[in-house]
Order: structure tokens, then C-alpha cells, then sequence
């Protein structure tokens, strides 16, 4: 995954505030900001919610069982341009502190349509090649209800894109790397679409670490 002669690790940035020898969650009460969409859909956003996310995005990418999956298209089958892994409800995850991540999303989302938080998947960018395309989590209660998906991107920075479905209201774009968490709620699933399009930027490898409730994908 290297590129030139400088390895991607050691270009990394890191935040000033980042000292700590362990990585580690900031507190979320307080610190999220609220953003408001259309058709009663929103946003929460906190930059650098993971200190140290260097080092857990490390952990991740030398630990993390991640498969490649391949979808027909057109007749033929077709690499998924990401690599994937999924821990279910009740499967111990892949580091401690994302089960630490859950549990303080789950209390601070506690009576908020779809803030049983319970599974976690993961994606890794590889490069800017890597993407998904545009899409809702409409699998599960996310067709017909509101529900909340939660996003923590680690590693390089790369864009999340979102867009009304319905062509009304503003699109907007989120540059998503380094501890970054990004919160979609209320009816986003279904009446926003959202995407993290290729690059031709020589960009590194990003993580993004998804908490959804059961069912939802
Ligand atoms: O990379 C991301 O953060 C978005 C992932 C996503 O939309 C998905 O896996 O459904």
C-alpha cells in the first residue's frame, strides 16, 4: 500500500491534541453539531471524535479479517472496489474500542429512532480507486423508518457525498478521515443518498467503521 518513498503512515496527519500513547474517544455530549437536511433528515458531525485514531486505524488494517466481494453487473461478476468485513450483534469486534464506540453511541442516541446501535461493519479504502457509489441503507427498518447509521472514518481523508433523492435542497460534501464521526438520522436512509466517489488524488488508505442497529444495511 505504499507509494513513493514516503510510506503513508508517516503522512498521516495528526491532531495537535492527539498526545496520547493509546487511542481513545473524546466525549460526545456537547461536542456534536446538529445539521439539519430536508424531509426530516440530519446530520451529526464531530471532527477528530477518535484521538489517536492512527493508531487503532493500524491496528484495523494489519488485523481485520477483510474480504473482497464481487456483485454481477451487466451479466459479468465484478470486484467490489473496497474490502469489507462485518461483526454482528453479540460478535466480539475487531478492537475494544470500537465495542467502546457502540456502547457510548447507543447511550448518547438512547430513544432516538434507530439508536439501538448493535453491528459493526467495516471498509477499507484502498486507495482512490476504492468507492461506493450512491446509495441509502434501505435494507432493514432504514425502507420505512428512521434509523441512525454511524460513521467513523480513520486513515486518509477521503470525500462522503451526500444528496437529496428527490433532487430538492442543498448536497454536501464531508472530507472524512482521521477520527472524523459522521451521524446519519432521522429518514436519511431513505429520502438522502450518500456516496464516497473515486479519486484521482494519490490518496492512502481510509477505514470507515459503521454502526448500525440490527437489520440495517
Ligand atoms: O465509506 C463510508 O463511510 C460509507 C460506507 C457506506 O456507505 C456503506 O458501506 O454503506
Amino acid at each position: 500500500m505504499c507509494s513513493g518513498t514516503v510510506g503513508w503512515m508517516a503522512v498521516l496527519q495528526r491532531s495537535l491534541f492527539d498526545t496520547g500513547t493509546v487511542a481513545g474517544l473524546r466525549p460526545l455530549d456537547g461536542a456534536l453539531e446538529r445539521i439539519p437536511l430536508s424531509d426530516g433528515a440530519w446530520l451529526d458531525h464531530l471532527p477528530g471524535w477518535v484521538e489517536r485514531s492512527d493508531l487503532l486505524f493500524e491496528e484495523l488494517v494489519g488485523t481485520v479479517p477483510w474480504r473482497a466481494e464481487e456483485r454481477v453487473m451487466y451479466d459479468r461478476n465484478v470486484a467490489v472496489p473496497r474490502l469489507m468485513a462485518s461483526f454482528g450483534d453479540g460478535v466480539p469486534p475487531p478492537h475494544p474500542l470500537l465495542g467502546t464506540a457502540r456502547s457510548e453511541l447507543a447511550h448518547h442516541y438512547r430513544g432516538v429512532p434507530g439508536g439501538d446501535l448493535a453491528t459493526i461493519g467495516l471498509c477499507l479504502y484502498r486507495d482512490g480507486a476504492d468507492s461506493v457509489a450512491w446509495h441509502g441503507d434501505t435494507i432493514g427498518r432504514g425502507a420505512t423508518e428512521d434509523t441512525l447509521v454511524a460513521i467513523v472514518s480513520l486513515g486518509w481523508h477521503r470525500m462522503l457525498a451526500l444528496r437529496p433523492r428527490r433532487g430538492r435542497g442543498r448536497s454536501l460534501r464531508f472530507g472524512v478521515g482521521g477520527g472524523d464521526l459522521l451521524v446519519m438520522g432521522g429518514s436519511c436512509q431513505r429520502t438522502w443518498e450518500h456516496a464516497v466517489p473515486k479519486t484521482g488524488r494519490s490518496v492512502g488508505p481510509r477505514v470507515s467503521v459503521q454502526f448500525r442497529p440490527n437489520g440495517v444495511r
